[in-house]
């Protein structure tokens, strides 16, 4: 397994539109394996691949507080949500800032899992946002872009300056 390199927000690489997957093959099941190990360590709730710079449609997620129950979507689609609810979100990719966002509050999903095999989920609370969250960043979206332009504005200068601090 390898740790991969996590994109920081404002990077550009981070509005890549995600190709759906053709095939879920050893090259797919290492990548899995590597994002899951990526999220771990980070240490963070869930990972898509394209904060990875792999522009394909892969999520992991784990919710639990053990941290050993991996959920994998592989092509996810939304056939339907219902509600709305205000959460706040965070992103490994927009290190130190969290902020409320407004989202369905019950999805019903379809995608494929590890194996390829496709599968049905409802979700609701945090599993719901997460996964909103996720499908966001394979269309190249970031939760703060449903931010007003004056806080990305600051959330951006915020993060250059912490880049240029640490070269
Ligand atoms: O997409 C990402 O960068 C992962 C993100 C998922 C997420 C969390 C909360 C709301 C929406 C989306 C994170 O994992 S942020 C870090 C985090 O939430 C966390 C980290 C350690 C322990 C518990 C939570
Ligand atoms: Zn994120």
């Amino acid at each position: 397994m390898a740790l991969l390199q996590i994109l920081h927000y404002p990077d550009e690489r981070l509005h890549t539109i995600a190709k759906v997957v053709s095939k879920v093959d050893q090259r797919i099941k290492t990548l899995v394996q590597d994002m899951a190990e990526t999220m771990r360590a980070a240490p963070g709730i869930g990972l898509a691949a394209t904060q990875v710079n792999v522009h394909e449609r892969v999520i992991v997620l784990d919710l639990s507080p053990e941290q050993n129950q991996l959920q994998v979507f592989i092509n996810p689609v939304i056939i339907q949500k219902e509600g709305e609810a205000i959460n706040e979100e965070g992103c490994l990719s927009v290190p130190g800032i969290y902020d409320k966002v407004t989202r369905a509050r019950k999805i019903k999903i379809q995608a494929l899992n590890e194996m390829g095999e496709s599968f049905e989920l409802e979700a609701e609370g945090l599993l719901a946002v997460c996964i909103q969250h996720e499908m966001d960043h394979l269309e190249g979206k970031v939760f703060v872009e449903y931010l007003s332009l004056l806080k990305q504005n600051r959330i951006k200068t915020k993060l250059k300056k912490r880049i240029r601090e640490t070269l």
